[in-house]
């Protein structure tokens, strides 16, 4: 359930309004981004996110750190893990992907999105830019319905069950990748349909948790950043998450241990590991997917499709802006 109300502190009693500054974060960083959609250059795309993102935070009334970020310090030249961001307010914690799909967007393809997630400062885990495991189902299921260290045959027997479906009617989502070659073969020999991303398990996961979308259950490995991107949505929408880091060697263990001291780095991620107390999600579209359009251009201005939401009320919502870029420092070049 989403956490009730235990009266107000500085950040819940602001965090309506702030939910909506948010918005405003991940519009811009699409916004600059979507001029890049199609144009076969990635890093562009990704560079304009992360510029537009960064401005946009720059009048956002909280005292930010970002801990889900561009890399560290000496890689990044914004939105670096320790950055501090925000003119100023409670201390929060951030989580950005600026452009959650980078080879989406650059090809034109459906489910590029940008992404910011908020939590109380301590309340997001600190992950390294390595893989994790991960599971996903949406709300009103049994608690423990699957469970990462279950098979996969029993994972869709369990939920089918606990739907009141029969596995033949599940649908499972997870990226294209020779690494999920058995999961995808023994999930279509159980029955299941097995809908494959090429790119962007934020957008993936979070289509398992609404009943909008066809999608049953999100499985497979994806950045460990992604995944606590996802932990906050799902957060949100009251679904269920599990995840864990993928070593590839004792220096990846070693870093996570050193980021996250006193926890085991190898122990299973429940949301609460990975996405604490009250967050707010939000997401804007750059292409068109199962979660959101993407942005519509227009000579002189936009509309945007963002989904905000917010974990203490369990709200979510979906914005359409109209942007008019004469009124702007947008206007095309
Ligand atoms: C993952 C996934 C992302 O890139 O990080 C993926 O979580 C990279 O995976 O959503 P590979 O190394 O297997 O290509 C995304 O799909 C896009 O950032
Ligand atoms: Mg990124
Ligand atoms: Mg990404």
């Amino acid at each position: 359930m989403p956490e009730s109300s235990v009266g107000p502190t500085p950040f819940l009693a602001s965090d309506r309004n702030l939910a909506l500054e948010l918005v405003r974060v991940t519009e811009a960083a699409a916004l600059a981004s979507a001029r890049w959609t199609g144009r076969g250059r990635k890093n562009d795309a990704d560079g304009a996110a992360v510029e537009a993102m960064r401005t946009a935070f720059d009048t956002v009334a909280i005292d930010g750190t970002v801990v889900i970020g561009e890399g560290e310090m000496d890689e990044a030249p914004m939105l670096y893990i320790g950055e501090k961001v925000g003119c100023g307010g409670p201390a929060m914690d951030i989580a950005v992907d600026p452009l959650e799909g980078t080879n989406l967007c650059a090809k034109d393809m459906p489910n590029a999105i940008t992404v910011v997630a908020l939590a109380e400062r301590g309340n997001f885990l600190h992950a390294p830019d390595i893989y994790m495991d991960k599971i996903v189902v949406g709300p009103g299921l049994p608690e423990g319905v699957v469970d990462l260290d279950a098979s996969i045959e029993t994972n869709l027997k369990n939920l089918a069950r606990a739907k009141n479906l029969t596995v033949q009617d599940l649908v499972l989502c997870t990226l294209e990748r020779d690494r999920h070659q058995e999961l995808i073969t023994r999930a279509r020999a159980a029955g299941a349909r097995v809908r494959l991303l090429t790119d962007g398990d934020v957008a993936g996961g979070i289509a398992a948790c609404l009943s909008t979308s066809e999608v049953d259950i999100y499985v497979g490995s994806g950045g460990a950043p992604e995944g606590v991107l996802t932990a906050a949505a799902v957060r949100c929408v009251d679904g269920q998450m599990q995840g864990r880091l993928l070593f590839e060697d004792d220096t990846q263990r070693e870093r996570a241990l050193a980021m996250n001291p006193g926890k085991s780095p190898d122990r299973k991620l429940g949301l609460q590991d990975m996405a604490a107390g009250p967050v707010l999600f939000s997401a804007t579209g750059v292409t068109t997917g199962a979660l959101l359009r993407g942005v519509h251009q227009h000579p002189y201005h936009a509309v945007t499709h963002s989904l905000v939401m917010r974990s203490k009320s369990g709200t979510s919502r979906f914005v359409e802006a109209h942007h008019n870029f004469r009124t702007k420092n947008w206007a095309p070049e």
